[in-house]
């Protein structure tokens, strides 16, 4: 283990977690029973060139073992990347909930986080355009707790009876496995457009939202209402936010697509650099509260996934934090077996009737049967409870517990009627007392209808660049839409969200706005059921902008653990180079040395300098912003290198922080950042007093997104 966490009661907890790990060095090689290996080279044969022997143990054990290597992959969030590390309360939340991590502000409880995107294969590119999971496990004192969320706060149905069909239609198509990790197809759009249940959803993917800059930089979202249950029993209904301390930031979807070519483990590689150079990621919990007498007090109801609540009507309140401080050791022991599960909670925390969490409370266990291939998964290391398991499950296959005795039932009297049930004052868990006098029917609550307000509220809380990106986005999707029907129906979609936006996207993929928009629309009900009974309506919603939905508003000043190209040749002023790098250090973030070829690079003075890259190596889209240091000489190798001067322009392009000093002003007009004028982000500074600070100002801001617009009279 590299980082232990220092309280000693943690250290207990992860010890106990750690008990099967194996390192492999200073040891004899063996056998799975324990037998040394005399010859890992050779398998034992009839004569030095005759047949194999199928008395060879050794060889059949090891292919054996090879053979079953790969276990399914997740059927949907597949591909993932995940980190260990802590959470500490910052206040108690006795009040609304009995959890004792949310209670005791000593207690440190250790996490693993798992990110991931949700369509594409184990194998496919971090940067698809997709909504990322943001799975946390806390190891309470208490049992495991899971809060198995996304970075966005709504979801694409409001039944769990209809996750089949979603993932179905976004997958690859079945009879040609295409498009990996895309929702640009017909499938997906063709069901999309006949759920218009999905249409909030659906703007935020069609977001930058989609696009992260790194894991580290995202929100995430228990999506669900679910309750809090204090020590009376009394019920508080809560939703659950993690609020990124780097602020939330995305990629552009062109450069996004670069990305996927160029490094395709992008944000597996940064979350994974980040913490081995102690750049630990850092969230807060924050929780919105709603009284239970306020339940129906709202234009939405509590129970719909496709619903969020605007912060202007509840706060976030922020309890505590989490920092991410391990990598895993093992990706598949820990990233690969970890299995989350809504319905993991601790006394304190239970469930509401959203129908789409309680189909999720069915469906992981079984999930994860199928894919780890035992009702045992939960002794898995990585899924190991910290607090001790006592039941009267035995057997099945892989059980790793000796259990001792003869009693395995309850009630009994020969083990003295151990293992016993916890009184409520104990932690038994006790199901929220909720009464309910209904019929037995299959059908959607009329107070699921609206389908558009808070689709609206979205787009309307958005910049004008990220109003453009979500135009851009949909005709890209769309565009690759074969079927112009769809087209049409998701265009009749659109102009109940925003007839503007529709007319642009219309104009984009040269469809026409149906002339009825309304119809064909829902999808969602059952042959009895007439149509017109539940047509999407559209609530007034209380808000008409929240500042909270747009990335415009969100953290923008720090440059920790950003990363900087810095591009060089032969004769590169050193001094200019050194402040640069100084002063980036000074506030988190790394110069990297970008070259004309790896290797040294000696300065103006003689100086020597490793270079990190090369052109050939790196590219613009993996770096947050570009330094070009002066050097008469240096500055005139880069002007005739055309990957460089395509390193700026991309830079520029993506609407990043430029900046020269000395002469590699002469460099910088020979790109795209000669146009300046206006622009912020584009710094020709004086070294070494000038530049760092506005340089530094400019990539705390991110990109300049407003360049785009510029941009567009230009290139
Ligand atoms: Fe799910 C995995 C998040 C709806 C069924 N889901 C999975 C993971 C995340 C989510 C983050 C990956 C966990 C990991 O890293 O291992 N899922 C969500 C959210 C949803 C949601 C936020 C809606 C609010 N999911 C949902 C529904 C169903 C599922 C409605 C089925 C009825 N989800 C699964 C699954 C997965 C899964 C098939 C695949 C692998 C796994 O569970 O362990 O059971």
């Amino acid at each position: 283990m590299k980082k232990q966490p220092s309280d000693a009661a943690e250290n207990n907890k992860m010890a106990d977690l750690e008990q099967d790990r194996e390192s492999g060095t200073d040891q004899f090689l063996t056998t799975n029973q324990g037998l040394r290996i005399n010859d890992n080279q050779n398998s034992l044969k009839a004569g030095e060139r005759g047949a194999t022997l199928l008395e060879d143990f050794i060889m059949r054990e090891k292919i054996t073992h090879f053979d079953h290597e790969r276990i399914p992959e997740r059927i949907v969030h597949a591909r993932g990347s995940a980190a260990h590390g802590v959470f500490q309360l910052y206040e108690s939340m006795a009040k609304v909930t009995k959890a004792k991590f949310l209670n005791d502000t000593t207690r440190t409880t250790p996490v693993f986080v798992r990110f991931s995107t949700v369509a594409g294969s184990r194998g496919s590119s971090d940067l698809a355009r997709d909504a990322r999971g943001f799975a946390v496990k806390f190891y309470t004192d208490e049992g495991n707790y899971d809060l198995v969320g996304n970075n966005i706060p709504v979801f694409f149905i409001q039944d769990a009876m209809k996750f089949p069909d979603l993932v179905h239609a976004v997958k690859p198509e079945p009879n040609n496995e295409m498009p990996q990790a895309a929702s640009a197809h017909d499938t997906f759009w063709d069901f999309i457009s006949l759920m218009p249940e999905s249409a909030h959803m659906i703007m935020w993917v069609m977001s930058d939202r989609a696009l992260p800059r790194s894991l580290r930089m995202m929100e995430g979202f228990g999506v669900h209402t679910f309750r809090f249950i204090n020590a009376q029993n009394k019920s508080t209904f809560v939703k659950f936010h993690w609020k990124p301390l780097l602020g939330v930031h995305s990629v552009a979807w062109n450069e996004a697509q670069a990305i996927s070519g160029k490094d395709s483990d992008f944000h597996r590689r940064d979350l994974w650099e980040a913490i081995e150079s102690g750049a630990f990621p850092e969230w807060e919990l924050g929780v919105q509260l709603v009284a239970e007498e306020d339940e129906h007090k709202f234009e939405f109801d509590l129970l719909d996934p496709t619903k969020l609540i605007p912060e202007e009507l509840v706060p976030v309140q922020r309890i505590g934090k989490m920092t991410l401080n391990r990598n895993p050791d093992n990706f598949f022991a820990e990233t690969e077996q970890v299995a989350f599960h809504p319905g993991h909670v601790v006394s304190g925390i239970d469930f509401t009737n959203d129908p789409l969490l309680q189909g999720r409370l069915f469906s992981y266990t079984d999930t994860q049967l199928k894919r780890l291939g035992s009702p045992n998964f939960h002794e898995i290391p990585i899924n190991r409870s910290v607090a001790p398991v006592h039941n009267n499950q035995r057997d099945a296959q892989m059980r790793q517990t000796i259990n001792t005795g003869k009693v395995a039932y309850e009630p009994n009297s020969l083990g003295g009627g151990c293992p016993f049930q916890a009184k409520m004052e104990d932690g038994g868990f006790h199901s929220h007392e909720e009464r309910i006098d209904a019929t037995k029917v299959r059908a959607r609550s009329k107070s699921f209808h609206d389908h558009f307000s808070q689709a609206t509220l979205f787009f309307n809380s958005q910049s004008a660049p990220e109003k453009d990106h979500m135009i851009s986005a949909l005709s890209f999707e769309l565009g690759k839409v074969e079927t112009i029907a769809i087209r049409e129906r998701m265009l009749g979609i659109l102009s109940q969200i925003d007839k503007g936006m529709a007319a642009k996207v219309s104009a984009a993929i040269g469809v026409a706005v149906p002339a009825k928009p309304e119809e064909p629309i829902n999808h969602s009900f059952g042959a009895d059921t007439d149509p017109k009974s539940v047509q999407p309506v559209k609530a007034k919603s209380s808000v008409e902008r929240s500042k909270a939905l747009s990335m415009e508003n969100t953290v923008k000043n720090t440059i920790k653990s950003r990363k900087i190209a810095a591009l060089i040749s032969d004769g590169f002023d050193a001094k200019q180079l050194e402040a640069m790098k100084k002063a980036l250090k000074a506030e988190g973030a790394q110069l990297k040395i970008v070259a004309t070829r790896l290797g040294s690079i000696t300065g103006e003075g003689g100086e020597a300098v490793v270079a990190d890259f090369s052109f050939l190596t790196a590219a613009s889209v993996l770096f947050d912003a570009v330094y070009v240091p002066g050097g008469a000489k240096s500055v005139e190798a880069l002007s005739l290198e055309a990957d460089a001067c395509q390193f700026v322009n991309e830079a520029y392009k993506h609407c990043k922080a430029i900046c020269s000093t000395g002469e590699a002003v002469e460099f910088l007009k020979k790109t795209f950042a000669a146009n300046s004028e206006g622009d912020k982000a584009i710094i020709f500074g004086k070294m070494p007093v000038e530049a760092p600070s506005d340089f530094i100002r400019a990539i705390g801001e991110h990109r300049n997104w407003g360049r785009e617009a510029a941009r567009k009279s230009v290139v």
